[in-house]
């Protein structure tokens, strides 16, 4: 495992330590994220026991986190700036582009960078008291942990330029509805739906996980043409796979499950 700090743990749960809880554990600062933390993070996502097929991102408390340490907010210099800034990016990508797909367990504040950190996760899962907000507008700063790319991809550039502009908070049915969360259920659920997901996407062949949290991105990034064939190639991979190959046929022979009606 990583550099361990007294504001992060990590759990591992299932049969087989297949899913990993990634806890922020500093609630008397609602999960602040200071410096320390956020390479704590970092180092978690990159170190990841091989067990591990998929992670849940949960904060302890009565808020999932407040984002930025503001108490860590002293005069920084331009390119102390850019570091900074840089050093929040290294540690969200290890998040979004680590091993496993990851799902975020919210509740309570999901505000500034705790924002963008739920933004880097494949998932989001959001209980009743889930809130959503980017103060750093009226704070006279801007995002600086990846929110600007990630955030427009899940509500829009208007809504989130609306959110700086006017300190508009959303609460967890309109922040379903606008699409910071895939799953809205009751007070105080939002970890075990998280799991309950987790331990599905477990089951998936590691191969597909990786197309969807890999190749999908990126593919969504490109220009059609190049989409079409990065699509081809990562399709014509998956599918060589032994586990694809046996999936398939437990389908064709009537062991595996059909969809069915929801
Ligand atoms: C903090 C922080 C923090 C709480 N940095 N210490 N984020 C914000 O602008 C959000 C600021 N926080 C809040 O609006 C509220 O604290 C909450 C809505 C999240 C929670 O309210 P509440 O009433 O439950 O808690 P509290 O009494 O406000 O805070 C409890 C303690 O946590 C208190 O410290 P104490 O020593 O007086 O007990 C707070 O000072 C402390 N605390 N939030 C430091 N954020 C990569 S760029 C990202 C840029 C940003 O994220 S900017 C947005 C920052």
């Amino acid at each position: 495992m990583g550099k361990s700090s007294k504001d992060l743990s990590v759990e591992l749960t299932g049969k087989k330590k297949e899913v990993a809880i990634v806890r922020l554990t500093r609630p008397a600062k609602r999960n602040a994220l200071s410096d320390g933390l956020i390479l704590a993070l970092r180092d978690a996502f990159q170190n990841l026991p091989a067990s591990v097929r998929a992670a849940v991102i949960d904060g302890q408390g009565e808020h999932f986190c407040a984002g930025l340490d503001l108490s860590e907010l002293k005069e920084r210099d331009a390119g102390e700036g850019v570091h900074h800034s840089r050093m929040w990016h290294a540690a969200l990508e290890a998040v979004q582009y680590g091993p496993v797909p990851v799902i975020a367990a919210l509740h309570g504040a999901v505000v500034g960078g705790g924002l963008e950190l739920a933004s880097a996760a494949h998932l989001r899962v959001a209980d009743a008291t889930t809130f959503y907000a980017l103060p750093e507008g009226t704070r006279g700063i801007f995002v600086g942990g990846g929110g600007s790319v990630r955030i427009p991809k899940l509500i829009g550039v208007a809504r989130m330029t609306d959110m700086m502009l006017t300190g508009r908070v959303y609460n967890a049915e309109d922040g379903e509805r606008v699409g910071f969360a895939q799953y809205l259920v009751a007070e105080g659920q939002a970890l075990d739906k998280a799991l309950e997901l987790a331990g599905r996407i477990a089951q998936n062949a590691p191969l597909t996980n990786f197309a969807l949290t890999h190749t999908l991105p990126r593919i969504a990034e490109q220009p059609a043409d190049h989409g079409f064939m990065t699509e081809a190639l990562m399709a014509a991979i998956a599918q060589s796979a032994p586990e694809a190959k046996q999936r398939v046929r437990a389908f064709l022979e009537g062991k595996a499950a059909k969809v069915a009606k929801s």
